[in-house]
């Protein structure tokens, strides 16, 4: 939940206030559709509410504020609520930049609806970090392109309708990539293996065997798929971090309640020093971390062409902010914290994937020393 004080600060307009608190009323109520057992039926639920809610529009306009403030607002509910929205972002944000009108209409309102089910497949076993190096192919045949590789990690594999997928169509390098839209259910497509991770949630490898994808599918042009990839993870690498934010701040909360009510030595927890140090540093932490994403999203909204550097310093700090803060909870809460049920052990697993997934910490490092060495 984003206090009304920051709300105040002036990257935000009244319209950016007005989501904050709609959405914040509306995931407080909503009933949680959180299965950590069947994590693909609550995530179908999550979308289905979320489009009909309206609150996947954000997707669509590509407003980097909104997408922030609203994943900052549902991880601090749910982390399966967050990661519907986001991935629904994620996997039309390269259709919405970069499609021709015919693919924005075949496939943008219906994830914006909540009917389709978006994924965004780049990583392979062997080639995440390195964007590069990619090795599965596209060869150009007649009025199409045959596909053959495999992708893992993708988020959604097993319930998507539909891949952004990266695909080589020249033998080497990143101007050898090109993005193409790929229906499930399309011939040569499978699902070879789901995968489970600490934080339950649609994940899957997806292979491609004489997988044929009609040129129409193609995004931009030939060898536009790494500036593609670049440009679409430079407009989400900031709503990550939001998303970081909202599970700190449901960290701090848990932690501020527990430490003054929780007793011991004659005194509430809050008491001790110890605590309140912890108590400082996260609440710097998460003021840090908001001031760097929404610095990112607003220099975004506002025109800048690039914000490479930026997105990357907002989620970097904002993802291993998190870390540190819901670790700190844990501790905290002491039995607790490592109680399977509790709030923060749920946390404590949510929040880990952050500072691996749409660019690893160490990446982001790549690239803010590249563009300071480059004095941007
Ligand atoms: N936006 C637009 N264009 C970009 C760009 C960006 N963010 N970053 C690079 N480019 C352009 C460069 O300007 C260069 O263009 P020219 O050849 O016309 O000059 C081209 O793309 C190649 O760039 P570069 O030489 O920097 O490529 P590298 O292979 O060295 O890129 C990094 C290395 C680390 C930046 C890249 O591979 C990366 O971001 N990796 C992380 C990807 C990721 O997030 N993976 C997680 C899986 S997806 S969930």
């Amino acid at each position: 939940m984003i206090p009304p004080r920051d709300l105040a600060w002036p990257f935000f307009s009244d319209e950016h206030r007005a989501f904050a608190r709609d959405l914040e009323a509306w995931s407080a109520r909503v009933a949680v559709f959180d299965d950590e057992r069947d994590a693909d039926t609550s995530v179908r639920a999550w979308v289905r509410a979320l489009g009909e809610g309206g609150w996947l529009a954000p997707c669509a306009r590509l407003d980097v504020r909104t997408l922030c403030i609203a994943r900052e607002t549902l991880a601090y509910r749910s982390a399966l609520a967050d990661f519907a929205l986001a991935m629904q972002g994620l996997g039309s944000g390269a259709i919405t930049l970069f499609g021709d009108a015919a693919m924005r209409d075949t496939y943008v309102p219906r994830v914006v609806a909540g009917e389709a089910i978006a994924a965004f497949a780049l990583s392979e076993r062997e080639a995440g970090s390195d964007v590069a190096a990619l090795a599965t192919t596209a060869r150009r045949d007649g009025d199409g392109y045959v596909l053959d590789g495999e992708k893992t990690w993708i988020s959604n594999a097993g319930i998507a309708d539909l891949y952004v997928v990266l695909a080589r169509t020249a033998p080497t390098g990143a101007k050898g990539l090109s993005a193409f839209v790929v229906d499930a259910g399309t011939p040569g497509l499978e699902v070879s293996e789901r995968i489970a991770t600490i934080s339950p949630h649609p994940l899957g490898t997806l292979r491609f065997r004489a997988c044929r994808v009609p040129a129409a599918r193609r995004l931009g042009g030939e060898g536009d798929g790494f500036k593609i990839a670049m440009a679409t993870l430079d407009l989400f690498r900031s709503t990550v971090g939001a998303a970081a934010l909202g599970f700190a701040r449901r960290a701090y909360d848990e932690t501020r309640a527990h430490a003054g009510s929780r007793m011991l030595f004659g005194a509430p927890l809050a008491a001790l020093q110890l605590t309140q140090a912890a108590i400082a540093e996260m609440a710097t932490d998460i003021d840090a971390s908001a001031l760097l994403v929404y610095r990112a999203a607003w220099t975004k909204d506002t025109g800048a062409e690039r914000v490479t550097r930026e997105a990357a310093m907002a989620k970097l700090f904002a993802t291993e902010a998190a870390g540190r803060i819901c670790d700190r909870a844990v501790q905290l809460f002491g039995g607790r914290g490592v109680t399977q049920g509790e709030i923060v052990e749920r946390l404590y697993r949510d929040v880990r994937a952050l500072r691996i997934y749409e660019g690893a910490s160490e990446i982001q490092k790549v690239v803010i020393a590249r563009a300071s060495m480059e004095g941007r």
